[in-house]
């Protein structure tokens, strides 16, 4: 799916700025009043989560839709276009209306979907746009969840991941125009011809609107100075590079692949244009080594969340360019988008920094053992009909398919991440990964795949791995197990390691390995939750990964703290942030300063 973009024969107008809002019942009807024009009374910024712009806990803890509203102009200049609205993310489901005719529906809180309204509307009108956005998880839903209705009535959100459960319009919504004929997708796939890696591979695939003769479409390859390196025509082809810059980690090169619909009596009348920036590279996974452009490759970093004070998930470019600046201050090279596919400009501007990502779908919380682990109740299975079922499984089939539509043409994503912490040592997990795996690798043969593993699930219990090309293990010896002992957990998380080196001799990415602590608690001994133990237990898992072949990256669980929904054993949100929430540094990023800077 092509993000927005202007170019000689589109337009883009942002729709982002102050929106009215309202809230739906305490239901999961939409109210079709709604779409009525809104009273201004509460107004929302767009992009942002709603729930902590307010003071009000109804809103905060609403269960349910809620309205945003504004008033539009097509632009005049428009007549005889086709024009769409576009929705980055509504989390986790969105309806749009035009002036209260329905127009579209979406389920998928992490991901864009677009209608075209041409129809609805003339070039120089003035519409109401109205997007309704719900943000209740079922057990059909990616994430899961559940809403339980409590004694008093009230309904509660319940789900089964750790971070809050933030929603509403967290990114940009756009109004933009094509031409009548179109480039509806182009598919990017890049690799290296030889292995000395001077000649560079650039296959390509055009979606029209309409089927066009080859000569009609026209594709050239521009390098970083603007000169053309490679042409051809048609709807498919490869490009050949000799001498090619390759997109390195922390050295981007970026071509930008420009494609053409020509008009049929003249070449130089273009109906349509449209550029993606490419970065020729190649991935592969060669026994126990990642190898980039032929090179092995230690993954370093965090898994991150999208979060940040007041807009929860909005996105922020000023949060993230600050936070690619501090990932690259500590040597970082990687970054996991745990737990949901982020906002787009994120991947653009990985691409264009060299930074690489591991893409992870927004299947989070595909476990129930966790949640009664910790209120110590026996666990119900995971996947039953009642539960993780073959609902969910689709829903998480489309998860998949958006994502990777959406993510293919980005240089940065190496590896898809299917999955976090699913149970996967039960019985039903074959049957339900065996066709994920499978569509995954349909809809993008060019990229290895994995899942993170959970603690729960270790070699001798989990049942799933031989699916996949890189094993990621979560894992917290030293916090959630032996926790204040390092002695204990250096050991045990060794023996854990080299345990599966020995079954399966493929790469292993620790995905996740932390501790808690309070910005400002500082200890001698090894106290948890001081900076010091925090600083301690990475250190200790450093001498670890540092001692097992097969691990070839490790990614801090987490950049930085990060909201969760009320719980006991959270403090005001997950402390295991390298920085805090509002970036400051705490003890531990000396720590990964210090490793990272030196070469990988
Ligand atoms: C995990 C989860 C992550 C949690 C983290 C924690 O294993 O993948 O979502 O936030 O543990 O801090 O408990």
């Amino acid at each position: 799916m092509l993000k927005p973009q202007p170019t000689a024969t589109r337009e883009l107008v942002s729709l982002d700025g102050i929106w009215n809002f309202a809230l739906g019942s305490h239901d999961d009807k939409i109210d079709i009043a709604c779409t009525q024009p809104l009273s201004p009374e509460l107004q929302v910024p767009v992009p942002a989560s709603y729930n902590d712009i307010f003071v009000d806990p109804k809103i905060r803890d609403h269960v349910g839709w809620v309205y945003y509203q504004r008033a539009v102009r097509v632009p005049r200049g428009w007549h005889g276009e086709k024009y769409f609205i576009r929705v980055d993310a509504a989390t986790h489901h969105g309806r749009v209306f035009v002036n209260s005719n329905f127009v579209t529906e979406h389920s998928g809180g992490y991901t864009p979907f677009e209608a075209d309204i041409t129809h609805l509307v003339a070039a120089g009108e003035e519409f109401c746009l109205t997007i309704a956005v719900s943000n209740v998880l079922t057990m059909d839903t990616i994430p899961p969840g559940r809403v339980e209705t409590l004694a008093n009535g009230k309904r509660k959100q319940q789900y089964q991941h750790d971070f809050y459960n933030y929603a509403g319009l967290a990114r940009s919504v756009w109004l933009y125009c094509v031409p009548q004929v179109y480039i509806r997708d182009v598919t990017v796939v890049t690799d290296l011809a030889d292995t000395s890696g001077t000649t560079g591979i650039v296959e390509y695939q055009v979606i029209t609107s309409e089927t066009l003769p080859h000569a009609r479409i026209r594709v050239s390859l521009f390098d970083e100075e603007g000169h053309i390196v490679a042409q051809s025509s048609g709807p498919q082809n490869r490009l050949q590079v000799e001498s090619a810059h390759l997109w390195q980690p922390g050295a981007a090169y970026l071509y930008q692949l420009q494609i053409e619909l020509l008009h049929d009596d003249s070449c130089d009348k273009v109906l349509d244009i449209y550029t993606i920036p490419t970065g020729i590279r190649s991935i592969k996974v060669s026994g126990m080594q990642f190898l980039l452009n032929g090179t092995p490759f230690y993954f370093t970093g965090f898994g991150k969340h999208e979060d940040s004070a007041i807009r929860g998930k909005g996105y922020d470019p000023a949060y993230m360019v600050h936070d690619f600046q501090l990932m690259k201050w500590l040597g970082a090279n990687s970054f996991r988008t745990s737990h949901y596919p982020y906002a787009e400009e994120v991947l653009e501007y990985a691409d264009r920094h060299g930074i690489v990502v591991i893409d992870e779908t927004a299947a989070v919380g595909l476990n129930l053992a966790i949640v009664a682990g910790i209120h110590g109740t026996k666990a119900p299975p995971t996947f039953s009909p009642e539960t993780i079922n073959d609902k969910t499984q689709d829903a998480h089939k489309q998860a998949l398919k958006e994502l990777i539509a959406r993510d293919k043409n980005h240089p940065c994503v190496v590896l898809w991440m299917i999955a976090n912490e699913p149970a996967s040592g039960e019985e039903g997990a074959i049957k339900y990964f065996e066709p994920l795996v499978k569509l995954t690798r349909e809809l993008d043969p060019s990229r290895p795949i994995c899942f993170a593993n959970m603690a729960f699930n270790p070699v001798n219990r989990d049942l799933i791995s031989d699916m996949f090309d890189v094993l990621c293990l979560n894992r917290y010896f030293g916090w959630y197990k032996h926790t204040g002992d390092l002695d204990m957990a250096e050991e045990a998380l060794h023996d854990e390691l080299s345990g599966w080196q020995r079954k399966f001799d493929k790469p292993i990415i620790i995905t996740e390995y932390g501790a808690d602590s309070l910005a400002g608690l500082h200890a001698v001994m090894d106290v948890p939750w001081s900076e010091e133990y925090q600083s301690r237990m990475l250190e200790m898992c450093h001498r670890v990964h540092d001692r097992v072949e097969a691990v070839i990256g490790e990614h801090v669980w987490n950049f930085a703290d990060f909201q969760t929904t009320s719980q006991i054993f959270r403090v005001d949100g997950n402390k295991k942030g390298v920085f805090t929430r509002d970036r400051k540094p705490k003890a531990a990023a000396r720590v990964l300063r210090e490793r990272w800077n030196k070469a990988y």
